[in-house]
């Protein structure tokens, strides 16, 4: 049976890689994502001696660190990821910004020379720290293997706490080699003192403000879901007492049911018609855990121009960055929005019936039903294809993840999350090829639930390889495929912006994805005809192991509501089978018609 590295704490001085599994080991870390390499032959040799961690050897390492990010997400934990020095570091660049821009608690360990070579150009060598400055929260090197559980104790703190994101450790070989005396010892992770606490003006402020007007909106993002419970139960009762609508960014989806009647469905570039009106004509905005993202905000000086707006984020330099506010209150979301409430029954604000005025125009705004499509052609419809899948999996416990482009603007218009962190997606970077690996390490976290990747036929074309990663440790996950054999995405916007010219969007070349599928030894399924769908998907979802459904979908469809280029935020095209609302509608001959 293998020992675990403490029952091997004898004279208490050991190695470097021995204290570092022993410090992941009381941060909780129960799975690590990676690839090996010479500058970290030393950890995994004790990864090996150990089963206390399980490792999963990923296919390429920018997969680990998307892994890791879709099993911090799932699981509310810190994703670990282990990769050499030199190019194992290079290829978790994208990772690493992607977590940050998308406040993912990450600690990535990294090989690097020893420390006598450093500088010298030695094999693999690269500066680790220089290159993921601007992509981390912090990024340490360890030179002397004393202050290495220091050091490590501390990443996992900077990555948790305040915005979530990702800390690099880099350690030199020699210093994984090198001993040190360790003894355990007890992690205090200090709490974040929150400014509401120490600003109650801002507070009252903030009640002024919700109590100047019932035509109000609450702008809900990825921070409520960082945040956690305490946040979304406090948001609920937000609603209830101001009567005000919901919207929840793409990060933030899952934070209010979306079965909710006060939920508006997601604003921006490609939100629903409703959310971008109200948030447009609103004289409230409560922004909670939201960054006021230019996919949300579209041109910016025609932002929501009559609203008085309150932004709360534990990030200070979050207020004011994008969009100047009335009151900023920086703070956990949890934390101030019970500070507002406890303000507000103790002013005894009450909105027991909804403003009638405001709630009018919502009503007729829901009426253009923004997000109906065509579903009389004969191909598969993209949209109808989600909302298959959504129906089949709607009632199970389900973490839908997706790669980036059309399908994953589909995915969150026709998903309805009435719960949190079910919808994973890449959303500041638009990272292609997060999906699958995110999904791994979704599985990972949550090995009893169904799993579905929702992709696109170029996305997955970056990642098919984490089939293989998929397979070796029994991980069931499903891939669904929007095949339009199309870059979608890109084509759309050359459809809108550059006269239909589809310059190197369109791939002539797709490989037989289910044959591919079975090649890596899951099971590979195709559909190209709506009255075959539901069978596929049943199929799909009935096999025990991992499985990808490919799905031929209509070639040329685009992903509506969209914000026309340059507009402000209430200027929408519908979709194109149906009227644009304030244009002309767009009849730009397609320059590629399959
Ligand atoms: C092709 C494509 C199209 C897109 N279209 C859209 C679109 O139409 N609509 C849309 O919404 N997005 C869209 N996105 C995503 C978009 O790019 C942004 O990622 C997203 O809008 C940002 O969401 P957010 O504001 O919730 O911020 P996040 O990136 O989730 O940031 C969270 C904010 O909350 C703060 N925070 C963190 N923890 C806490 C806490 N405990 N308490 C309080 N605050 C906290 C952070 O400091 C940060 O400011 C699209 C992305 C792609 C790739
Ligand atoms: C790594 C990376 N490269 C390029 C892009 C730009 N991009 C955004 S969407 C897209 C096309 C995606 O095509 P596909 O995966 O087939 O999805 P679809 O849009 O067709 O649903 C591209 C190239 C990106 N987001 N990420």
């Amino acid at each position: 049976m293998s020992e675990t590295p403490l029952q091997r704490l004898s004279d208490q001085r050991i190695t470097g890689a021995e204290i570092l599994l022993h410090v992941l080991g009381a941060n909780g870390v129960k799975a690590m994502f990676g690839y090996p390499g010479g500058a970290v032959l030393p950890i995994y040799d004790e990864l090996f001696r150990q089963s206390a961690i399980e490792h999963i050897l990923v296919r390429h390492e920018q997969h680990a660190g998307h892994a890791a990010e879709g099993y911090a997400r799932a699981s509310g934990e810190a994703g670990v990821i282990l990769v050499t020095s030199g190019p194992g570091l290079t290829n978790m660049v994208t990772p690493l910004q992607d977590a940050l821009m998308d406040s993912i608690p990450l600690v990535c360990i990294c090989g690097q020379v020893p420390t006598a070579v450093i500088g010298t150009d030695a094999f693999q060598e690269c500066d680790a720290v220089g290159i993921t400055r601007p992509c981390t929260k912090h990024s340490y090197i360890v030179t002397d293997v004393a202050n290495l559980a220091e050091i490590v104790h501390k990443a996992f703190r900077v990555a948790t706490s305040g915005r979530p994101g990702p800390v690099l450790i880099c350690i030199p070989e020699d210093v994984q080699r090198a001993v040190a005396e360790y003894y355990p010892k007890e992690i205090i992770h200090n709490s974040i003192v929150s400014n509401a606490q120490l600003n109650p003006s801002a507070i009252g402020q903030a009640a002024d403000i919700i109590q100047s007007s019932r035509k109000g909106v609450i702008y809900t993002g990825g921070g409520v879901l960082s945040s956690g419970k305490h946040a979304i139960e406090a948001l609920e009762r937000l609603v209830e007492i101001t009567g005000f609508p919901v919207t929840s960014t793409l990060m933030g989806l899952g934070a209010f049911p979306a079965q909710h009647p006060s939920w508006l469905g997601m604003p921006g570039l490609h939100g629903t018609y409703e959310a971008n009106m109200a948030m447009h004509d609103c004289e409230v905005m409560i922004c909670v855990g939201a960054r006021f993202d230019d996919r949300v905000t579209a041109r910016i000086d025609r932002f929501s121009p009559k609203s008085k707006k309150i932004h709360i984020d534990i990030d200070p330099s979050s207020i004011n960055k994008n969009v100047v506010v009335n009151v900023g209150i920086c703070g956990d979301a949890g934390d101030v929005l019970d500070l507002i409430l406890q303000e507000l029954n103790t002013r005894g604000h009450t909105a027991k019936s909804r403003h009638r005025e405001w709630w009018g125009l919502i009503e007729l705004w829901r009426e253009k039903d923004c997000l109906a499509y065509n579903s009389s052609r004969s191909a598969i419809m993209p949209q109808l294809a989600v909302e298959r899948l959504w129906h089949h999996v709607k009632d199970r416990d389900t973490y839908i993840t997706t790669e980036v482009g059309q399908h994953q603007m589909w995915a969150a218009q026709y998903c309805r999350f009435d719960e949190p962190n079910r919808f994973i997606s890449s959303g500041g970077l638009g990272t292609m090829g997060f999906g699958l690996p995110a999904a791994i390490g979704v599985q990972m976290a949550k090995p009893h639930s169904l799993v579905v990747d929702i992709a696109g036929d170029a996305s997955i074309q970056m990642n098919l390889k984490e089939l293989s990663t998929a397979v070796q440790y029994k991980l069931p996950i499903k891939v669904f495929i929007l095949n339009n054999h199309h870059l979608g995405m890109v084509r759309q916007l050359q459809q809108h912006l550059h006269n239909g010219r589809n310059s190197h969007s369109y791939s002539e070349a797709i490989p037989d994805f289910a044959r591919l599928t079975e090649a890596y030894g899951a099971h590979g399924i195709r559909c190209a005809r709506p009255e075959d769908l539901d069978d596929a998907i049943t199929e799909m979802l009935l096999f025990e192991g991992p499985a990808v459904l490919d799905c031929e979908v209509a070639a040329v469809e685009s992903c509506y509501p969209m914000i026309k280029a340059g507009a402000g935020h209430n200027e929408m095209w519908l979709n194109e089978d149906r009227y644009p609302f304030g244009g002309e509608r767009d009849q730009r001959p397609l320059a590629v018609t399959l």
